[in-house]
């Protein structure tokens, strides 16, 4: 008998203001949002091909009754952000007597949080979604399904469903060539959601996966989502090698840039490959500039270097760096934020996501703190979630830090205020203008019909140019100098660079208002707590450790 079903795929809303949340970036390219959702487009390719899929991406479109009506079931794919809307959607579907799937990393660290879908497919679908199609085929309506860890052979991943996406709504679409990493960041989840073996997609099915977006028309930037690109540099490279061919076959219709620790700076060969694929940024978790620090959250492979020769290396091969840093590790032994700020600006760093220490589910530094009795409650997540609150800039932090919170919160705030002044923001891009080297490639293979010109520039890109500079004229008014100056300057010393810099002007529109939001945020927790009107929760040691309780401020 044939299986038949119609499937709703719904990616949640993220919640409120965020980092990541790149709107205004993302208008001045003309899209609603920046990627698409990749794992519910890599489960609809895991389901049979008689079962019909559409895909609703909350944040770019509406949820329509329309389109409840249409599903036999319901699929929701989430994050620890998207949380509060996942739930919100479970209940919409289920009043509308829909079957839900819920599946993604937050249900597989944190399963009782969705004890209301009638299904949780937990971990890596590909190791579970035939058990679940079974199961529904044979009349099952709910049920739990978790896949053995870190056994899928990521080699027999189907391409994912691209057809599904609205590609227009993006600024990028992400692709995935390994998952896992080999290290072993004490506050890192991957190694626990998927391991310490880089496992590695072949050659051929990557570039498989290249070829289909292009076929479908899709040009310009694919963001490889790897939790380290680099994780296993022998098979990086051999695809690599391959990538560069397929890139100057196809004209180079697609810019790239992933995630990869610091390390890639130290093999010039790999460098070279990057470059010569069209690699254009890559983010780099640089932390904390104290070594002490690194060494005690186990990230050793960032110590025993000089940082800022490093990523100006990687500015010398072509690719921007867009860096992590995070506040409030127990081996802070005083104030950070003179340290950070410099490592900042040495490194010449525009963009940093610099976020307060988050305690995620199943790390291991969440199984210290608890045995050291500091986690606060999850109901002090779900307080913040509830408050629009998104991500680790204002809800870090969930926990009884080793130095006075006030001091850290002091801190953080003024690495933000110092580090994203208009002055300082595009100070850092000039310098990046000044020394990224972008290669010249021969697009020769380019069968594109050629873009409409002005003056020898592609009309589009003049236009983005224009809203680039109203929005920066009309919202941040105090940096439209500075990004002109930079821009002109760039034009004429180094104009392979033009398409980076405005880029990274374009994130400033998110950035310049985002950190001074989460600045005044940060003042409000200080004044509480200077008042007295903050209270931690009560520590719980399960497990006394004497040596680091002692040590816990209160
Ligand atoms: C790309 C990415 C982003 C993008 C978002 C892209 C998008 N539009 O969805 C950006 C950069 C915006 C982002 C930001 C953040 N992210 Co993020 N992100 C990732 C990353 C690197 C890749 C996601 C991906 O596409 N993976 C590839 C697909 C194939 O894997 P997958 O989504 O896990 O899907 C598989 C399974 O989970 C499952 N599955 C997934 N959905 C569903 C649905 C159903 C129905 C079923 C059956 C199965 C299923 O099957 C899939 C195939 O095996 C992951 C790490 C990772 N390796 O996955 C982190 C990750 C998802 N992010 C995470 C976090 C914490 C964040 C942030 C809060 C903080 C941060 N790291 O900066 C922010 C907040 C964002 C916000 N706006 O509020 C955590 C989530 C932890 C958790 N418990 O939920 C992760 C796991 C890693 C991490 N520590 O950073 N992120
Ligand atoms: S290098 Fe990155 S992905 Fe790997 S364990 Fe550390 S934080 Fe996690």
């Amino acid at each position: 008998m044939t299986s038949l079903c119609k499937v709703l795929l719904i990616s949640p809303r993220f919640n409120g203001r965020t980092f990541w949340n790149f709107e205004a970036a993302s208008e001045v390219l003309g899209a609603r949002f920046p990627s698409p959702p990749l794992g519910l487009i890599t489960v609809a390719a895991l389901l049979p091909p008689t079962w019909e899929c559409r895909l609703i991406n909350c944040n770019t479109e509406e949820l329509s009754d329309a389109d409840l009506a249409w599903a036999d079931l319901v699929m929701i794919g989430s994050m620890l952000p998207q949380r509060p809307d996942t739930i919100r959607l479970i209940e919409i579907a289920k009043a509308h007597g829909k079957p839900v799937v819920v599946g993604g990393p937050d249900v597989t660290t944190a399963p009782e949080e969705y004890a209301i879908a009638d299904f949780q497919v937990r971990g890596e679908a590909e190791g579970i979604i035939d058990a679940f199609i079974n199961a529904w085929d044979s009349g099952v309506r709910e049920g739990v399904f978790e896949a053995e860890k870190f056994k899928v052979d990521v080699t027999k991943t189907p391409i994912p469903r691209f057809d599904l996406l609205k590609k227009e709504h993006y600024t990028h679409i992400g692709v995935q060539f390994a998952r896992g990493c080999p290290f072993t960041c004490e506050f890192c989840d991957i190694i626990e959601l998927f391991g310490r073996t880089p496992r590695v997609k072949a050659t051929a099915q990557m570039l498989a996966e290249l070829e289909t977006l292009y076929n479908q028309g899709y040009r310009g930037h694919l963001d490889f989502v790897d939790d380290n690109f680099i994780g296993n540099k022998k098979a990086v490279k051999l695809f690599l090698a391959e990538l560069v061919e397929w890139q100057k076959a196809h004209g180079y219709p697609f810019k790239l840039s992933t995630e990869a620790s610091i390390n890639i700076a130290d093999d010039d060969a790999l460098l070279a490959l990057m470059r010569a694929a069209n690699f254009f940024l890559v983010f780099v978790g640089i932390e904390s500039p104290d070594t002490e620090t690194l060494v005690s959250m186990q990230k050793k492979q960032n110590t025993r270097r000089e940082l800022a020769h490093s990523v100006h290396k990687i500015y010398r091969a072509g690719m921007f760096v867009i860096a992590g840093f995070i506040v409030g590790f127990d081996s802070e032994r005083g104030s950070v934020a003179e340290g950070m700020i410099d490592c900042i600006e040495a490194t010449s760093i525009p963009m940093c996501m610099i976020g307060l220490l988050y305690v995620l589910p199943t790390t291991q530094l969440m199984h210290r703190l608890g045995r050291e009795g500091r986690l606060f409650p999850p109901d002090y997540f779900q307080s913040l979630a509830a408050a629009g609150i998104g991500d680790q800039c204002l809800a870090g932090l969930n926990f009884h830090t080793a130095r006075p919170r006030r001091d850290v919160l002091m801190d953080y705030r003024t690495v933000l205020d110092r580090v994203y002044r208009p002055s300082a923001y595009f100070s850092r891009v000039g310098k990046v203008a000044r020394m990224l080297d972008r290669p010249i490639q021969d697009r020769g293979a380019n069968k594109d019909k050629p873009r409409p010109r002005l003056f020898g520039i592609p009309v589009a890109d003049l236009l983005t140019l224009w809203r680039l500079t109203w929005r920066m004229a009309l919202r941040q008014p105090s940096a439209l100098w500075y990004f002109v100056k930079v821009f002109s300057e760039c034009a004429r010393k180094n104009p392979r660079a033009t398409d980076e810099v405005g880029m990274l002007a374009a994130l400033y529109l998110h950035l310049g208002p985002f950190s001074r939001y989460v600045i005044s945020a940060i003042d409000r927790q200080i004044a509480e707590i200077d008042s007295g009107r903050w209270q931690p929760p009560p520590k719980v040691i399960a497990e006394p450790d004497p040596v680091t309780a002692l040590s816990i401020a209160s």
